[in-house]
């Protein structure tokens, strides 16, 4: 198995300052020597120049930074199509969810039609109508599956918009309004962390996978680190009480490794900022080594 770690120190994305510092961050915590400790070939480590600024005050607008999330959204493309292609596993270190658009875009270049499994707090469902903040980090999936104006396809590189039949999102507890009724009305499959709570992580992973995988060549796993309880990752930039504990993480993460069908993976929000121990940051590192393969026996 070959790797390549891509990654994208953007912040832009959240209208908050600090998950630019989480790909340095999650590979001070130790990632690399992970990877290395595995029987796994660490291909190349690339960091995305992306931009850090924003770009010169054009008009105001409710979305905010949208050229510069595009800007990096077609960088990160063209590094994850380039792995893709070269039958490596690409693991995205985020930056912002926003990151996931570039994943997403680079992706689609090379896989006709791939399945999304979105652990998160929040859906990411937004569109410019519904947004509250109007931060791109939470319009990923609304952009991914094209129910936004701006779309995955409008990112150079990207092939095809995301199938809404082949997305779950999982450990959701913080929808907005809009969101909600975009997930009725589109039929798009949720398991909040009530689902979680009565058919337990296994079940709802197994789902998942069925889903993400149907009809599918791969599913790419797009890891926001607020989907965990803040008591277990507290550095993220907007913590939701009642989350996943620390086992039904790792436990989801072995699942999907044992599936051999996720292509990629991102993993995302991590704010060395508010990291004050980087326990987050030691806990993404552990999260990856699971799907990458990593077991205790
Ligand atoms: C909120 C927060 N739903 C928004 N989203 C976050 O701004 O659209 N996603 N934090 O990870
Ligand atoms: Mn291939
Ligand atoms: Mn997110
Ligand atoms: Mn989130």
């Amino acid at each position: 198995k070959k790797v390549r770690l891509i990654s994208v120190p953007f912040w832009l994305g959240s209208g908050r300052a600090g998950t630019e510092l989480g790909p340095e961050s999650i590979i001070k915590a130790g990632l690399v020597r992970k990877i290395r400790s595995m029987d796994i070939h660490l291909e190349s480590e690339h960091e995305v120049d992306c931009p850090i600024k924003p770009f010169s005050q054009g008009t105001p607008s409710k979305i905010k930074y949208l050229p510069e999330v595009m800007e990096m959204s077609g960088l990160v493309g063209e590094q994850v199509y380039r792995a893709a292609i070269n039958d490596s596993f690409p693991l995205i270190l985020g930056g912002d969810h926003s990151v996931a658009i570039g994943s997403l875009a680079g992706l689609t270049g090379h896989y006709n039609n791939l399945g999304v499994i979105w652990f998160d707090a929040h859906g990411d469902l937004n569109t410019e109508e519904t947004t509250p903040s109007g931060n791109l980090h939470g319009m990923a999936l609304a952009v991914a599956i094209g129910k936004s104006n701006f779309k995955l396809t409008d990112i150079p590189g990207a092939g095809s918009l995301i199938k809404k039949e082949n997305i779950v999102i999982v450990g959701a507890r913080d929808l907005d309004p809009g969101e909600r009724e975009l997930i009725r009305s589109e039929g798009i499959t949720v398991f909040s962390m009530h689902e979680i709570d009565r058919m337990g992580i296994e079940t709802v992973v197994k789902k998942a996978i069925e889903i993400a995988g149907n009809g599918t060549d791969g599913i790419h796993l797009s890891f926001d680190m607020d989907c965990l309880d803040p008591q277990e990752a507290a550095g993220v930039g907007t913590p939701v009480p009642g989350g996943l504990n620390y086992r039904e993480a790792h436990f989801a993460l072995e699942l999907l490794s044992e599936s051999q069908r996720v292509t990629s993976m991102d993993i995302v929000e991590v704010n060395p900022l508010l990291d004050y121990d980087r326990r987050t940051a030691r806990l993404a590192v552990e999260l990856a080594s699971s799907l990458l393969g990593k077991r205790i026996l």
